[in-house]
């Protein structure tokens, strides 16, 4: 199976089962791009009701209050935070560099980076056109707080309220929330920062293609020739980006598809070797303009969304999305607001590995004469879930290393392997152990009707 997530650096380093789970699949790479396709075709705004019916909320406490926490708290607004700076970098572009490299006025983007991720399901799904049915609205991926309430899985979130309140171009940063798969570059939370620009003077989509095109493509260019390593002139105007002589870093967009754009893109940009997605976009579909109160017929313009963390580990080379997470003075103090540094590594502490074995319900089983079926379906992010909830950030990665189907019972059998290694310290084999004993005890108790242990 293809790894849906579509990230150049993330794409089929090993072979992992994420089914279908993202509203904003790409096209390419991806087995739900015809899913996608049809979902985001021609729906207009109305109050569209999740597919599953949410009884209770599926957020842990732990995940509650990290979203919870105050606005200074977030890492994003943390000074010296390789997050901060980042997003303070690309907020420096869209303050100067970009009016001046097109050749007009500097443009005033507005700028939030406090507003709470707790949203309506409106704000997050239905006002962007996400159909009812929907992957990325199940309870499997997205954190339900009530029916109509969620942590926001994307800044998008935030779009059609701020259009409505008179905003024309602006940034939002912000954590965002996902339940997902766990390995290195995964983690429930993470920091997106979503722009947007619309045009008064409804100019043609084809037009609004090509300036969204422009400026991300200096965007991209802005990061990766930001100086590394030294307290390097933050001025905008004497950054890499305007020395004519660098050659530029190679980029390549790829088709994509969101519900709530046209013409959607993805940018992925060669580092290193690898081609690695860095963000998507597209020009605003006209029910969404709507939603927001702007008119379409007088009006078009485009928005993007990129994630801080996937550019963060790329620019200032940190291997562990946990990393981020740290309170280690070791990771802390290596980082100086306005400096893209390379981390240096203070450790590397051996990991524990564990594997679990189960038979997983993946079939619904009927459940009266009519054919209707019932009941929930193994689903990989919630034993992830459940292992994060035991064992925090003291879990590296869980992947799926065998699996068979019984030839006569035709129960599927597969077995996962956690990968147990703490960023900051030795782990010992008691506390593992026990870790690992709370997992199976939980994956019995809590996960019975879909899992069981062999
Ligand atoms: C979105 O979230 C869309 N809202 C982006 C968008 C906005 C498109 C506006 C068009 C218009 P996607 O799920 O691909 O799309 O995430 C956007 C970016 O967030 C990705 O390119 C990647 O950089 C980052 N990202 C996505 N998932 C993760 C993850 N699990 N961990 C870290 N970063 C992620
Ligand atoms: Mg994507």
């Amino acid at each position: 199976m293809v790894e849906n997530w579509g990230i150049g650096f993330i794409v089929a380093q090993r072979w992992r089962t994420v089914p279908a789970q993202r509203l904003w699949l790409p096209a390419v790479n991806s087995t739900h791009g015809t899913f996608a396709r049809h979902l985001s075709r021609g729906r207009g705004v109305r109050a569209l009701r999740a597919q599953s019916t949410i009884t209770k909320s599926n957020i842990p406490p732990h995940i509650l209050e990290k979203a919870k926490a105050t606005p200074s708290e977030k890492l994003h607004n943390r000074v010296h935070h390789p997050l901060c700076t980042l997003r303070k970098i690309i907020e420096a572009y869209f303050e100067n560099e970009l009016g001046a490299k097109q050749g007009r006025p500097p443009v005033q983007f507005a700028k939030f980076h406090d507003l709470p991720p707790i949203v309506s399901t409106r704000a997050c799904f239905d006002e962007l056109l996400v159909a009812p049915d929907h992957p990325s609205r199940r309870p499997t991926d997205t954190y339900y707080l009530d029916e109509a309430t969620v942590l926001r899985a994307h800044t998008t979130a935030h779009d059609t309220e701020l259009l409505r309140q008179g905003y024309r171009a602006f940034l939002v940063t912000g954590d965002v929330y996902r339940r997902d798969s766990i390995d290195k570059k995964h983690y429930p939370i993470f920091h997106q920062m979503d722009g947007v620009r619309v045009f008064a003077d409804a100019p043609s989509e084809a037009w609004v293609l090509e300036d969204l095109k422009e400026t991300l493509y200096g965007l991209a260019q802005y990061l990766f020739r930001w100086p590394k390593n030294s307290e390097a002139d933050k001025s905008p105007r004497t950054s890499a980006l305007s020395d004519a002589d660098a050659a530029p870093i190679p980029v390549r967009w790829v088709d994509a598809e969101f519900p709530f754009t046209r013409h959607s893109l993805e940018l992925e940009v060669l580092w290193q070797g690898d081609w690695l997605e860095v963000l998507g976009c597209g020009v605003i579909q006209p029910d969404v303009l709507r939603a927001g109160d702007v008119d379409p017929a007088k009006h078009s313009g485009w928005a993007f969304g990129l994630g801080l963390e996937r550019l963060a580990m790329v620019l200032f080379d940190v291997p562990d999305i946990r990393l981020f997470w740290s309170s280690d003075k070791r990771f802390i103090k290596q980082f100086q607001d306005g400096v893209i540094t390379q981390f240096q590594p203070y450790s590397k502490y051996p990991p524990v590995y564990k594997d679990v074995s189960m038979w997983v319900k993946d079939q619904p089983e009927a459940s009266d004469g009519n054919g209707s079926t019932s009941g929930r379906l193994f689903h990989e992010n919630d034993l992830c879930e459940l292992v994060r909830n035991l064992a925090g950030d003291l879990v590296e990665d869980i992947s799926r290393v065998d699996e068979f189907v019984h030839p006569k019972t035709k129960r599927r059998s597969i077995c996962y392997r956690i990968t147990y290694r703490s960023p900051d310290r030795s782990l010992t084999d008691e506390e593992i152990n026990r870790i690992q004993n709370q997992v199976r005890e939980c994956i019995r108790l809590e996960m019975s009707d879909v899992a069981e242990l062999r």
